[in-house]
């Protein structure tokens, strides 16, 4: 029988135990833009007491340094607005070239607007702002998330801010710009050892990824298989898979602990994992619990992985499939 992206997306569902992080992201959505801007600053300072990003290189603050200029340079009432207007997505120009901005390029812009925020040249909540009690629920339920799950809800949130760049036509892409490296912080971890895992798929999958090499990673893939990040649609196509692997899966650490693996009637393969993936980011100071739900079809190549958040540590004992 035919492999289908339906039924992949099926195996070990009890997986997806319920994540508080869809749920705090759609606590955040209720409130008002001023609302949602100082629940950010908030919640990034108060995080800031225990962990602290990375500073991006010189050549990811590049991409972002028109726009940041821009900023510098305007009235604090101009500044207030431009941030207004990313978070509801307007569409004016500065928020049309965020919207084009990667993953990575997003985060470092709000990185830098952040250390200017500290130092007193941008205003970090617009003037006379009264806090709401919706912000103060959002909070409280920020609170109550482990650190790689707020880092998470930060992260969501800035990827959807700014103007919706899908809907406009090809014509209006800016020209493709290369993805500056991040700079690997601890040491490639090469040999890959996954308790009760020998999948010769898999072990390389987690070897190419923690070297960043996003061809090998991809070789290993059929050529109508299917990756499905957090939260998110698979992307499927070994090109497809290969550009947000360069955008967005760059300098990570996976650190698989243990999983199971079921072999179907048809040969084909059902492998879960589970451990924990840290982000140059915040490097070793944060670690991801996460699970990889690994679909294998018979002659050894990988049809489908779902990459998903676990709910709690206690599910990263938890391989059984109902
Ligand atoms: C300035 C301030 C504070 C106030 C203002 O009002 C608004 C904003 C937005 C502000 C600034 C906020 C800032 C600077 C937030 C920064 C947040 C950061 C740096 C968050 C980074 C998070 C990174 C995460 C969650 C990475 C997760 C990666 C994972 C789970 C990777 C998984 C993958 C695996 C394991 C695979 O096998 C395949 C690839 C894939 C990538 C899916």
């Amino acid at each position: 029988m035919a492999l289908t992206l339906q039924s992949a997306q099926s195996i070990f569902s009890n997986t997806q135990v319920p994540s508080q992080i869809p749920a705090t992201i759609a606590l955040f959505d209720q409130l008002n833009v001023d609302d949602q801007l100082a629940y950010l600053w908030y919640a990034y300072t108060e995080m800031g007491k225990t962990i602290t990003p990375a500073a991006p290189g010189a050549a990811r603050l590049q991409l972002a340094e028109t726009l940041l200029t821009q900023i510098k340079l305007m009235s604090s009432e101009d500044q207030t607005k431009v941030m207004r207007d990313l978070a509801s997505r307007a569409d004016t120009p500065i928020s049309r070239s965020y919207g084009f901005f990667s993953v990575n390029t997003k985060l470092a812009f709000w990185y830098e607007l952040g250390e200017l925020m500290k130092k007193g040249l941008v205003t970090p909540i617009p003037a006379g702002y009264q806090m709401s009690p919706g912000v103060k629920v959002v909070l409280e339920a920020t609170q109550k998330l482990d650190q790689g799950q707020q880092i998470t809800v930060l992260r969501n949130t800035v990827v959807n801010m700014g103007f919706d760049t899908s809907e406009l036509g090809p014509s209006s892409y800016p020209k493709d710009v290369a993805e500056p490296a991040f700079q690997r912080t601890t040491p490639i971890i090469s040999s890959v050892k996954i308790d009760g895992i020998t999948e010769p798929a898999v072990l390389s999958y987690i070897e190419a990824m923690n070297a960043d090499n996003f061809d090998a990673a991809v070789a290993l893939f059929t050529t109508d298989g299917a990756l499905q990040p957090p939260f998110q649609k698979p992307i499927v196509g070994p090109e497809a898979i290969a550009k947000y692997m360069r955008e967005e899966a760059q300098g990570l650490n996976m650190m698989p602990q243990q999983g199971i693996c079921e072999v179907q009637p048809d040969g084909s393969k059902q492998l879960k994992i589970t451990g924990v993936v840290q982000t140059p980011w915040f490097g070793v100071t944060v670690g991801m619990n996460i699970a990889w739900r690994f679909l294998i079809n018979p002659q050894g190549k990988i049809f489908f992985v779902a990459i998903d958040m676990l709910a709690s540590p206690q599910e990263l004992l938890n391989l059984r499939r109902v």
